[in-house]
């Protein structure tokens, strides 16, 4: 039998908008999402989320007690520096003092992102990665982070997944500012993103703080639906603009050749070019051997077909299966997979996409240092009844894609730990509060927490370092 090794991971993933709620106190400025979710029309906000501002001793002891020895969360820029850019807001330090501290008295390795979705509204406004000033400004965010916490957070995360930010911001339109189609827009961010991951990555270097630190991308396989020579291109181009443009830059240290041909491809069918400055090349290519890990966030695979026509998306954001709709000019569609279930939301559930993944990167980022799964899971409209959670769905979801990452280990991929999304429920960001992904049943009325089956079964193979079966477990 396959066993994790010794020293693994088992983490809990978190992110400061979804899970801390209190985002008018102690100072906080505003993030963008703050005046998005609270327009007339939103379905949700994030102004309480899972109240983890307060909770997060409650949260810290059910981890422990269910085995989770790692946990990711994510410092909200806009809490430690109001507006993005001027003063350090002394309220917002002593909050992640004291969660870092708790999460050290309970034996949780952290695991801390300096951005996930969440800049400030004020450089949001300016145009967010699109206007290159941002990246100076979060290099001093990251700055003011690394003087505060880096004595203790010894694992940092620059960016929690540049391709979809971009795409929810600039191609799907379901994060501000809502533009749709754009899809230079979104590879000039991605750029960007990479540009200012990269020197955060040299900034910390300078600072010898004895601690590692990557970044996060959401790496989903892309295949072609059939042996056409045109859905091949299409889960061609597809990769190359969301996985393959990001994995040069952090690891091969630059894009390919071919890479920059095919992007240059695809946005000149969308009527645009990429402007790269003078130095981004440079930096790109100095931090990517310094960078110490890669976070992969996996949920899910896609099936591409050929597309010659017009940008075409539907999000499905309530669980309404079958909804979906993702077709982008230059690139291809998105096509079900009928041998391939799928979650409520549409995302087909394909372990050997992760697998694949992992064992691609071996082969063709050879310098890749070590892999964390950064997030996993499965969003699910979990069924409560009396305080408890039959979660039968989630478990197999987690195991089959625990087998996926066993396999590449035995197949020499350097993994080191698992995080599932997420530790307990949090805000869905374009689903709102019913798209339920923790092992801990949050009621979003009361905040009470409830364990679920899967938090038994997880403290379980933690603890056995194995995959165990569900009937192993009593609940
Ligand atoms: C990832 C994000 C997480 C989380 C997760 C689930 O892309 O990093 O923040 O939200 O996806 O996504 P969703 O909430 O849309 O189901």
């Amino acid at each position: 039998m396959m066993r994790f090794p010794e020293n693994f991971i088992f983490g809990g993933a978190t992110a400061a908008y979804q899970a801390e709620g209190s985002t008018n106190v102690d100072g906080r400025g505003p993030c963008y999402w703050d005046e998005y979710l609270n327009r007339e029309e939103s379905r949700f906000n994030g102004d309480t989320a899972s109240d983890f501002y307060n909770k997060y001793p409650k949260d810290l002891e059910l981890a422990q007690k269910y085995g989770v020895n790692g946990i990711r969360i994510s410092i909200a820029w806009s809490r430690v520096i109001p507006d993005g850019s001027g003063e350090v807001n002394p309220k917002g330090i002593e909050f992640y003092n004291n969660l870092i501290d708790e999460c050290l008295k309970r034996g949780i390795e952290l695991y801390v992102t300096l951005h996930h979705f969440d800049t400030p509204l004020s450089l949001f406004k300016n145009g967010d990665w699109l206007d290159r000033d941002n990246i100076d400004h979060f290099l001093n965010f990251a700055k003011v982070c690394f003087e505060n916490f880096g004595d203790r957070v010894k694992k940092w995360v620059s960016i929690n997944e540049p391709w979809s930010v971009v795409a929810g911001q600039y191609i799907i339109g379901h994060f501000p500012p809502n533009i749709h189609y754009d899809i230079t827009k979104a590879v000039q961010a991605m750029h960007n993103m990479m540009v200012a991951h990269s020197k955060v990555v040299e900034l910390y270097k300078s600072m010898n703080l004895d601690g590692e630190v990557g970044i996060i991308h959401i790496l989903e396989s892309k295949y072609p639906i059939s042996d056409k020579k045109e859905d091949e291109k299409a889960a061609y181009l597809e990769d190359t603009i969301a996985n393959r443009f990001m994995l040069d830059a952090c690891l091969g240290g630059g894009y390919e050749e071919e890479t920059l041909e095919t992007i240059k491809g695809i946005l000149s069918k969308n009527d645009g070019k990429l402007v790269i400055e003078d130095g981004d090349m440079e930096v790109i290519k100095s931090a990517a051997i310094k960078n110490d890990f890669l976070g992969i966030n996996y949920y899910a695979s896609h099936f591409l077909k050929g597309y010659e026509g017009e940008s075409n998306i539907y999000h499905n954001g309530t669980g309404e299966k079958g909804t979906s709709i993702f077709a982008l000019k230059g690139i291809g569609e998105r096509v079900d997979n009928p041998d391939v279930p799928t979650t409520d939301w549409d995302w087909p559930i394909y372990p050997k996409g992760l697998y694949d993944m992992l064992i691609r990167i071996k082969e063709d980022y050879p310098n890749y240092n070590k892999i964390y799964v950064t997030e996993n899971g499965m969003g699910y409209k979990d069924d409560f009844e009396d305080g408890r959670v039959e979660d039968d769905p989630r478990i197999d979801y987690i195991k089959q894609h625990f087998q996926a990452i066993l396999e590449a280990i035995e197949d020499g991929v350097d993994i080191r730990g698992y995080f599932l999304w997420s530790l307990m429920d949090v805000l869905s960001w374009t689903n709102g509060y019913n798209k339920r992904y923790g092992l801990f049943y949050v009621d979003f009325d009361s905040q009470e927490r409830y364990v679920k089956k899967s938090a038994h079964w997880f403290k379980k193979v933690s603890e056995e370092k194995r995959i165990v079966e569900i009937d192993e477990i009593d609940y």
